[in-house]
This record gives C-alpha cells, sequence and structure tokens, in this order.
C-alpha cells in the first residue's frame, strides 16, 4: 500500500486535481471539509475554478453551490469566489474575495448557526449535496476516512453526498489519528436524536474515523500543503484591558459561590481580544480549567501547555504557523486533552448548557439595551457571520461580548441607540465588555439597562450622545417598558453615512 492510503478501492482513484475536478457539474451543491482555515481541500477547489473559468470562457453557464463548515482560506472561498459563479455560499466565511461577492450580490450567503447546519441538510431544507471535496490525513486499511486539523461538517457532507472526493494531506501529521471523535447519533432526523452523552468536555463518544460508502469514492488526491495559518497581530493595550475585566468579572463570580474554583469550561472566539483572554489565564491563579469551544488557538494550546487547560473539545484548529509547526510536531501529546469533533457536537445547545459554558465573543456593536450585532456593517454589509457565537451565546451559563468601544479610529461607536442588525437579542446577552469596563445586564429590565452600558463601555466622546438619545426616548413614547425613540434610534449611523463619523458635530 502507499503511505497514506491503506485501502485497494482508493489507491485506484488516485488521480490529478484537475481530473477530479471533472467530476464536479455545473450548478452541484458541493460540500467541503474546512473550518476556520484548518482542514480544508488545497487543490481541487482551485482545479474546479479553472474548468469553471474555461467553461464560461466558451460562453457555458457553470454555476455552484458551495457548503463548508466555517471559512476556509484564499485557496478555497478566495478562488471560487473570484470565479463570480458561487451562486450561494453557507455558512460562515471570512475570505476578502467572498465577502466582496457576497455584498454586491453575487453570491447569496445563508448565514445560519454552525450547530444548525447539519440537521437542517438531514432534514432536506438545504436540497442534496452532490459532491463531498473532504482532506484526510490518512485512510485506514479497512477504508476508514481519518480526518485533518477540522472536523466541521464533513460527517454530514460525507454522509450525504452523491460522489465523493478526498484530498489525502501529506502535511497533515498522521498523529491526528486518534484526536477526532465522530459521534454518528446526532446524525439522525427527529424524532430519532438521542442524547448527546458528554457529561464533560473530555468525554469521548464516537469513532477515530468517518465510515463512508466506498462506492460513492470518485477520486483521491494527493496534496502536500500548510493550512492557512496566520500569524496573530501583538496583543495591544485595549485587548489586555479587556481581558483584565474579564478576569476580574471570573474572580468575582467565583467569591460568591456562582462557578467552581476552576471555572465553568471556557468558549472563546478568534480574533485579538480572545487570545489577549486566554493569555491573561496564563498569568492567572485558575488551575484544572477545561474548554468545551469551537476553535483551538495558540493561546488554548499555551494553556495547555502550561498544565491550566486539562482538556479542550472544539471542532478545529486555528493556530499560527509557528503553532502548527508545534502541533504537526508534537500531536501525539495532546491525544487526549484536544478533542475534535463534529461541529454539531463542538456547538450544541444541549451539550453547552449542561456543562454551564462561559461564552466570550467579539462583536461589531452593542446597543443601549444589551441587543448586539455581530455580523453587518451599518446593517447592510456582511463582515463574516455569526458562525458559532449564537450557538454558544444563548445556552451559555455566563454570555459575554467583549469589544473595544469605538472602531476606525474614534469614527465608530461601538455602543449605539440601536443596532442596525441583530445576531444575539438583549434576552441571551448577559454582559458586555469594553476597555472602559463591564456593563452586567443580569437581571436588569430595559430600563435599567442603558445606563449601565454607556456609563461603563461606551467610549467617554459619545457618552453625551447616547444619554441625550436615551432622555429623548424616555419623553418620546407612553409606554416606556423599553424606551426607544423611533425617529432616532439609526441616528448614529445615518451621521456616519453622511459625515463619515458617528461624532455629533
Ligand atoms: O476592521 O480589520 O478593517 O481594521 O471589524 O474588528 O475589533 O479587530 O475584532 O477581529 O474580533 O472581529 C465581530 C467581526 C469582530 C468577529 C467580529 C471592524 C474593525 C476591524 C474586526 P479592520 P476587531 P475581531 C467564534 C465565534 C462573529 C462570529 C463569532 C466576528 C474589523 O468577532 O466575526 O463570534 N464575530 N464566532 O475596525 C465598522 C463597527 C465595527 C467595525 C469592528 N461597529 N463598524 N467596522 N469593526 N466594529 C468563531 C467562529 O464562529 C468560527
Amino acid at each position: 500500500m502507499a503511505g497514506r492510503i491503506g485501502n485497494q478501492k482508493f489507491l485506484d482513484k488516485v488521480m490529478s486535481a484537475d481530473d477530479a475536478a471533472a467530476f464536479i457539474e455545473p450548478g452541484d451543491s458541493i460540500g467541503f471539509s474546512g473550518f476556520t482555515g484548518a482542514g480544508y481541500p488545497k487543490e481541487v477547489p482551485g482545479a474546479l475554478a479553472r474548468r469553471i473559468k474555461a467553461a464560461t470562457d466558451r460562453g457555458e453557464e457553470f454555476k455552484v453551490r458551495v457548503f463548508t463548515g466555517a471559512s476556509t482560506a484564499p485557496e478555497l472561498d478566495g478562488v471560487l469566489a473570484e470565479t463570480n459563479n458561487m451562486a450561494f455560499r453557507t455558512p460562515y466565511q471570512s475570505d476578502p474575495s467572498l465577502r466582496k461577492v457576497i455584498n454586491n450580490g453575487t453570491t447569496d450567503y445563508c448565514d445560519i448557526h454552525l450547530s444548525h447546519l447539519s440537521k437542517m441538510i438531514n432534514l432536506g431544507y438545504m436540497g442534496d449535496i452532490d459532491v463531498a471535496v473532504v482532506e484526510a490525513t490518512l485512510i485506514t486499511e479497512d477504508g476508514k476516512v481519518v480526518p485533518t486539523s477540522s472536523v466541521g461538517m464533513s460527517r454530514t457532507y460525507l454522509a450525504r453526498a452523491k460522489k465523493i472526493i478526498i484530498e489525502v494531506n501529506e502535511w497533515q501529521t498522521e498523529d491526528l489519528y486518534g484526536m477526532h471523535d465522530i459521534y454518528y447519533g446526532i446524525g439522525q432526523v427527529p424524532p430519532n436524536t438521542p442524547p448527546i452523552p458528554i457529561t464533560a468536555p473530555g468525554d469521548l463518544i464516537g469513532e477515530k474515523a468517518f465510515t463512508i460508502d466506498t462506492d460513492k469514492v470518485v477520486a483521491v488526491v494527493k496534496t502536500n500543503d500548510p493550512d492557512r495559518n496566520s500569524p496573530f497581530k501583538p496583543l495591544d493595550d485595549d485587548s489586555k484591558k479587556i481581558a483584565g475585566y474579564l478576569l476580574d468579572l471570573f474572580d468575582h463570580e467565583v467569591r460568591h459561590g456562582r462557578m467552581p474554583a476552576n471555572l465553568f469550561p471556557l468558549q472563546s472566539g478568534v480574533g485579538n481580544i480572545a487570545n489577549a483572554v486566554l493569555a491573561g489565564l496564563l498569568d492567572s491563579k485558575y488551575e484544572n480549567m477545561t474548554s468545551y469551544t469551537e476553535v483551538i488557538q495558540d493561546g488554548m494550546v499555551n494553556l495547555i501547555d502550561a498544565g491550566k487547560i486539562s482538556v479542550a473539545s472544539a471542532t478545529s484548529f486555528s493556530l499560527s504557523p509557528d503553532a502548527a509547526h508545534h502541533m504537526n510536531e508534537n500531536a501525539s501529546d495532546y491525544r487526549g486533552k484536544i478533542i475534535l469533533r463534529p461541529q454539531d457536537v463542538s456547538n450544541h445547545p444541549e451539550v453547552i448548557r449542561r456543562l454551564g459554558v462561559i461564552s466570550c465573543n467579539g462583536m461589531i456593536e452593542a446597543d443601549i439595551f444589551g441587543n448586539v450585532n455581530s455580523t453587518h456593517i451599518s446593517g447592510t454589509r456582511m463582515m463574516n457571520g455569526i458562525g458559532g457565537s449564537g450557538d454558544f451565546t444563548r445556552s451559555a451559563s455566563l454570555s459575554i461580548f467583549v469589544s473595544p468601544s469605538t472602531a476606525k479610529d474614534g469614527a465608530i461607536s461601538t455602543i449605539v441607540p440601536m443596532v442596525s442588525h441583530v445576531d444575539h437579542t438583549e434576552h441571551d446577552v448577559m454582559v458586555i465588555i469594553t476597555e472602559y469596563g463591564v456593563a452586567d445586564l443580569r437581571g436588569l429590565s430595559p430600563r435599567r439597562r442603558p445606563e449601565v452600558i454607556i456609563d461603563n463601555c461606551a467610549h467617554p466622546d459619545y457618552r453625551a450622545a447616547l444619554h441625550e438619545y436615551y432622555d429623548r426616548a424616555l419623553k418620546t413614547n407612553k409606554a416606556i417598558h423599553t424606551p426607544m425613540d423611533l425617529d432616532n434610534a439609526f441616528s448614529f449611523h445615518q451621521r456616519l453615512r453622511d459625515t463619515g463619523t458617528m461624532m455629533p458635530s
């Protein structure tokens, strides 16, 4: 047998990426592996983009519908978006070229909670999946497919697709075998879905690899390409301040007996602030923590190395190049400490609520009542997508949103009278933190929230305008359960559109 491919049936299908892409037809819905720049197929998407271009150059129509786990990379989302023939895309994305075609109306983007997509596909809401294109670390002798640095949606795409294309990537270490936990019970549709038997983040409940119908495999492509591992920005002062407030909040919760001394399992979003929080935890007094999250970043690996986190459950890595190199060299040391699950398990509300997870995610803006917009700039321009933030926020025991108080050098206040798009309602959001402080909204009615949010979290330059708006809202209506001034609710956004800043002149 030839190296990573232990099964003759798969060996018989080894071919070039261009030959493999020839199995994809115009109009196909394609389910790709990949999550936050990890574990996506590296070569077939580029070959498909070339196939699309050749066809459209001949005047033929060749549109495709693209399903993934979450964001991928320029080699997948980027190249396919640049064909201007990606008719449909779901779920989370963060690629600049894809963002462009979503916002200019070329691509229909369906922004679905990451834990929902699998069930929606299995119930038939999203149409057929024609082809699955999945990256694998290796194929076992008995024809099982071992995932790479993410699991994401692959279980569902492999089960539903009519044709399967596998990329076997030698860049991914074979020591990943044993790090995955593929639970099949959840793949059934209601009313036949059993409970997910996870009662602690480290519980293993499934298989080490995907079981597939090997007759569906039409092509196997050998690759040797790295994941999109982007370096992290150095921590800035605001991120460090926000992380400091968050750690104070944890201390407060433990002191009041609302959380155990090793905290509840942590979920942390991606980005600068999430990294600062993880770095802060490294220097904190907390020991023996756990994580039930969706993405393993550098900071999480550092916490495991320091013995501060005993086990982290996720669906994917999202590492810097240095950390990815370290993981490739030492993956076997992390077996049992890092568990990668399908995203409908890593993000499942049932488990998140049972474990009492603490969620912490970034936001675009929050309003003075605590509604949060994670996705849209001024209500219309898609940034990335809701990702797993909704899965975790609604079911968390403590749901937290973090952001600098301003964006674009102060021209934008991230605290506004009313959000221009709602991803997380005031019913789901418990705490907001900026570099100015903490707004703890637990137990506060809508009328008690504005003062806390404005005075503790808004940038001082915007506080007067926000108070002025709220005072007017209190006077404008007879009903003041949620005092809102309908005529001026979007005045900050309108001023930004008209003058380039939300700052009143
Ligand atoms: O723009 O890059 O051009 O400078 O948005 O903002 O402050 O660097 O923060 O990287 O954490 O991203 C909500 C987008 C925040 C992210 C969001 C501009 C700002 C900057 C990025 P530049 P920051 P972050 C786990 C959970 C949804 C999914 C999620 C996100 C850029 O956290 O996508 O939580 N969340 N998933 O200048 C205009 C505003 C702005 C603004 C920020 N009010 N108006 N621009 N920006 N606020 C991961 C997964 O689910 C996979």
